[in-house]
């Protein structure tokens, strides 16, 4: 069935040493080489640009040495799956370190460029990471990717290649200002574009019904418009293993990229013009986290790396002598959340209107491929697209999705005879207002399997979101607990805890994170705890030289780090830290000799343009900085940073530093959250609220090991339905009450109104309930600083939270998808219950 290719090393591999050596030698010599004959620069005359792309391009060729060999094993194999992993975003993060870490050559490039008297620090920090992805969800799919590879699953990550990612924030005067990244600017040497494997991507028009040859009714769809999707691949290599898979990014381009004609008759703009719209599509990121903006072109978007995806797989497999009927025998598809839900129907479009199969078995297919992970439960991120929009842009989507509703409507009725409520409410469609279409219903009556994305997620979903489809079909519900790769989080970020761990327990735990339990009985030897917190300290002084650098601002390495970065959102409630932070503040102001920790309180993360609250959250940070940072009373014994551009890059140099990482979403509202595990992994104690997966964190690390405060979930709910008054909290909490009037009064920045929406929002609605969890709060604080006056006791602590952190690696996560969701096992060979 497959072309058959050589065993082992194919006779057509290029020459060993310069282009796939691993020793200093070959890697000097293939840098060198690049440095020439690629950059036309002898490395005396290079730059540092220079020398970061030809370092990088000799990685690249031994990642696709790799490749080429996985590619082989998968076309030698008899059966099995692919895992696609769709996917609108992609945070991957800087490259270089974490191949170098993952081909096990970190030293071998050090040394090699050290001979050519460069510092491969130098040219990691240089590296630009493309920022195709707004936080969490984005750097999710990237970790999954690692431990894909790592777990020697054959994988695909399908996504758009945006021109511009996420913008880049600066602060001036305090405020948030956007602007544009131009991570390409200087060359991105990690892919490949492959122009002829490019697609076509329809848009608009009209559908026709005709008659085919065998007398059948069939539809055609006749397009308006029609785009190229051109492919870019990245290998994405597995953690000291041969198999390197692939991310394929599209990128949009106009099929006639220049109009002669119009050209010809002078009008020059008219002719690019086809050109300029097209690119648009792949141009830009949206830059909402966990709520989409219903925007025409974010529909284009969706639909145009969906279509990309699907059909290249369809290709493949066809390619290699597969039937239509039997797609989901050779594909698994991850839908991550709604974004790529219209994956549903374009495969159904395919098999019905392109391959001719009939209803009945496309649809077989099509849920047997699907799998769909929500990522969230806020209602404002529950995607919809009026359905008029829809259907000018995808005519004949919009017609199989009415004929998926019609089915569905009829099954549920036969199950539930008379209950119309019900149908509304798991109908693909809203009739209410603007009639539009549900995504969340689309995929969830398209996949086989759905799922949340930590414990208490899960069960919100089952009993509040996706209560009817619950109902309807239990088996397709489970949880997968996310997880992160502790070789870019901890092996390439934190390599001084990472020599400590590996010269105690030996060096398999990046692949095998569970072994880290081996630590545990070392948080008992006094000589350990001190290089333990050696380590943090180090890690410290790294950070404390960043901060003055970015900000100007001198932090004390031997003050506790209390951290917390993350999308700025009300939800994730970084105004309850500030409160706590004023509240010292003015502790201090009323009794300057008070005896207080020493604390620097870092924040970082980007605030949706739009959304004005967020923005001034940041500007309330920063104006506390201002307060708090120079005034003489305090002694230096607060310090408040705003950490500008966080990013995956900046992520990996503070994780490392933290003692506490900051968690304290409202219970109910954080699907998991995976910087509480990147804090804890580093050695970070967790002050947190029962929310996402803290609630599993904590369970592991072992609550007297964990800083917990708050309302439950279900504590909010009751509080709210019983008529939660923030005013009455605000009237009676006089420490609350000084702090929130020491903001409203001008004490921060001077003009007493700046803050008011913040304030208003907070008296008067406070749907996050930080009013109501200030309190315990404030007190738990009190606990996390008597805890550092006894650094021993820190330091165990800190040590046994590591120690207890296997579970949060990617690769369990990656292990719990194939086994509940996908079914499939090394090489992706089918287990029990594949389809
Ligand atoms: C998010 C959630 O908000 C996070 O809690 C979660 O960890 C992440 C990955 O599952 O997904 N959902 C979203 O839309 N953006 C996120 O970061």
């Amino acid at each position: 069935m497959y072309p058959s290719v050589n065993e082992g090393e194919s006779q057509s591999e290029p020459s060993r040493d310069v282009r796939t050596g691993l020793d200093p030698g070959n890697l000097s010599q293939a840098v060198c080489d690049y440095l020439y004959y690629f950059q036309g620069r002898h490395p005396a005359t290079a730059s540092r640009n220079d020398f970061y792309l030809s370092t990088a391009y000799a990685v690249r060729d031994r990642l696709f040495q790799r490749g080429v060999q996985s590619l082989d094993a998968l076309l030698h194999r008899p059966e099995g799956r692919t895992v696609a992993y769709l996917s609108a975003e992609f945070l991957m993060g800087p490259q270089l370190a974490a191949n170098l870490v993952n081909l096990g050559i970190y030293d071998a490039m050090r040394e090699a460029l050290w001979r050519m008297d460069v510092r491969l620090e130098d040219l990691i920090e240089h590296e630009v990471e493309p920022g195709l992805g707004n936080g969490g969800l984005g750097r999710l799919a990237a970790c999954y990717l690692d431990s894909l590879a790592t777990l020697e699953i054959p994988a695909i990550g399908y996504g758009i290649r945006y021109e511009f990612g996420i913008f880049s924030q600066q602060i001036r005067e305090g405020w948030q200002v956007e602007l544009t990244d131009k991570w390409l600017h200087l060359g991105y040497p990690w892919e490949l574009a492959r122009p002829e494997r490019a697609v076509s991507v329809r848009y608009g028009g009209y559908t026709e019904p005709y008659t085919d040859e065998q007398g059948r009714y069939r539809v055609r769809w006749i397009p308006a418009e029609i785009v190229k999707g051109v492919p870019h691949d990245t290998p994405i290599l597995g953690y000291r293993v041969k198999t390197c898979n692939l991310l394929r990014l599209w990128r949009a381009e106009a099929v006639h990229s220049f109009d002669l004609a119009a050209f010809n008759v002078g009008d020059y703009s008219r002719a690019v013009e086809e050109q300029v719209t097209t690119e648009t599509i792949s141009k830009v990121l949206y830059p909402n986290d966990a709520s989409p903006q219903g925007k025409a072109l974010r529909l284009k978007q969706q639909y145009f790396f969906v279509a990309c995806a699907i059909e290249d797989m369809l290709r493949a497999h066809l390619r290699f002598g597969g039937r239509p009927e039997t797609f989901h025998k050779r594909w698994a598809a991850q839908l991550n959340d709604t974004h790529p839900a219209v994956a549903v129907p374009e495969l159904m479009r395919l098999l019905l209107d392109d391959h001719g199969l009939e209803w009945d078995d496309a649809w077989d297919v099509t849920q047997k491929t699907f799998g769909y992970t929500n990522h969230t439960l806020l209602p404002e991120a529950l995607e919809t697209w009026p359905i008029d929009l829809f259907g000018a842009l995808l005519p004949r989507h919009l017609e199989i999705v009415f004929e998926i509703n019609r089915r569905l409507c009829d099954g549920i009725r036969r199950v539930y005879p008379g209950d119309e409520d019900r149908v509304r409410r798991m109908s693909l469609v809203e009739e209410q207002g603007r009639r539009s279409l549900r995504m969340a219903n689309l995929a969830c009556v398209g996949s086989h399997a759905i799922n949340g994305v930590a414990a208490l997620h899960t069960e919100l979903l089952k009993s509040q979101v996706l209560s009817d489809w619950v109902a309807m079909s239990p088996e397709r519900f489970c949880n997968v607990t996310n997880g992160v790769t502790p070789r870019r989080f901890v092996l390439a970020s934190n390599p001084a805890l990472s020599r400590l761990v590996t010269e105690t327990i030996g060096d398999h735990w990046p692949a095998r994170l569970e072994a880290l339990r081996g630590l545990e009985p070392h948080a008992e030897d006094p000589a350990f705890r001190k290089r333990w917190r050696d380590v943090k300290r180090e890690n410290k002084q790294q950070l404390a030289a960043v901060i003055k650098e970015r900000t100007g601002i001198s932090v004390d390495p031997e003050s506790l780090f209390d951290i917390q970065v993350k999308r700025i959102h009300e939800y994730k409630r970084q105004h309850l830290n500030v409160l706590h932070i004023l509240t010292l503040y003015r502790r201090l102001k009323e009794n300057p000799g008070l005896d207080m920790v020493p604390r620097t309180f870092v924040f970082g993360g980007k605030a949706a343009p739009g959304y004005h609250v967020a923005k001034l959250i940041i500007k309330l940070i920063t104006a506390t900085g201002d307060l708090v940072n120079d005034d003489p009373d305090v002694r230096g014994r607060l310090k408040v940073v705003f950490f500008p551009n966080f990013s995956v890059k900046a992520g990996q140099a503070i994780y490392p530093a933290a003692d506490v990482s900051e968690q304290i979403s409202t219970a109910g509202q954080e699907a998991s959250g995976t910087g509480n595990m990147k804090f804890s992994l580093n050695g970070a104690l967790t002050i947190g609220t029962l929310d996402g997966a803290n609630i599993e964190i904590r369970e592991e690390v072992g609550p007297e090991n964990f800083f917990l405060f708050g309302l439950t979930a279900d504590e909010v709910r009751a509080a709210k339905a019983s008529g939660y008054n923030p005013r009455a909290v605000y009237e009676q909490n006089q420490e609350l009450r000084a702090v929130v009037d020491l903001i409203g009064s001008g004490g921060l920045g001077g003009d007493p109104g700046l803050f008011r929406s913040v304030l208003d929002g907070l008296l008067w609605h406070d749907p996050f309930m930080v009013l109501a969890d200030y309190q315990a709060y404030v007190d738990c604080q009190e606990r996390v600083a008597a805890l550092w006056r006894d650094p021993e006791a820190w330091a165990r602590m800190s040590i046994l939270n590591v120690a207890r952190m296997g579970k949060f690696s990617s690769d369990r996560s990656i292990r719990d998808y194939c086994e509940r969701v996908w079914h499939v096992g090394p090489l992706g060979a089918p287990t029990e219950g594949a389809p």
